[in-house]
């Protein structure tokens, strides 16, 4: 499949508010690729598909996830929702033909953040945050200008930003989460 093939299918898989986030995700990746020396087509592809699975409807994001072997943890069973990001990277693979290992987990990751994540998982992350249609919230602009100077810095700050949402929220952080986070820290205290 090519990128055109790929985003044709994309787009009657989402809704066009998704869609519309999606292709702010795939401009600002392309951005951040580029500052960052990251492979673009790889940004591209990563961010088109990001959201892939998330429209999916509660039922059938179960069945899938048991179909295709997923594994939910409590939180992800509390929380269906969280499954979108592990799900995405599995119908990237079957369904839109991605082999390539560091695009299905930028995809897979994207939500939750893990320890150690590659520098394209780190700008899917990012850009799947300030891609300019989000809706703003308190240091969104904060994140948008770390973004583009220091990946780490800018990292730690939207993973702490969403520590506090998810708490405000009454929600259970995921354990992926606050190994991203200290991951980070402590690479950075390092050097
Ligand atoms: O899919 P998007 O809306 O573009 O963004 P996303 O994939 O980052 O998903 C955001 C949602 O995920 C938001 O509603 C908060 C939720 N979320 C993020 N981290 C956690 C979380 N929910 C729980 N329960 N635990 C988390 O650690
Ligand atoms: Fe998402
Ligand atoms: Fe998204």
């Amino acid at each position: 499949m090519d990128y055109k093939d790929i985003k044709q299918k994309l787009q009657s898989a989402l809704s066009p508010k998704r869609f519309i986030h999606t292709l702010g995700v795939v401009e600002t990746g392309i951005k951040l690729a580029n500052v960052y020396n990251v492979d673009e087509r790889k940004a591209k592809l990563s961010a088109l598909l990001h959201d892939c699975a998330k429209n999916i409807p509660k039922e059938k994001k179960l069945r899938l996830c048991k179909e295709y072997h997923i594994f939910l943890d409590d939180i992800m069973l509390k929380d269906i929702e969280l499954s979108h990001s592990f799900l995405g990277a599995e119908i990237a693979k079957r369904e839109y033909g991605i082999k390539d290992e560091d695009i299905l987990n930028a995809i897979r990751y994207h939500t939750t953040g893990r320890k150690n994540m590659s520098k394209l998982e780190k700008i899917i992350y990012l850009a799947d945050y300030i891609e300019p249609n989000r809706i703003p919230f308190e240091g969104l602009e904060k994140i948008r200008k770390l973004a583009f100077e220091n990946l780490d810095e800018a990292m730690i700050f939207a993973l702490k930003n969403t520590l506090d949402y998810v708490k405000k929220r009454n929600k259970i952080i995921h354990p992926l989460t606050i190994e991203a986070l200290k991951s980070l820290s402590f690479n950075n205290k390092e050097d």
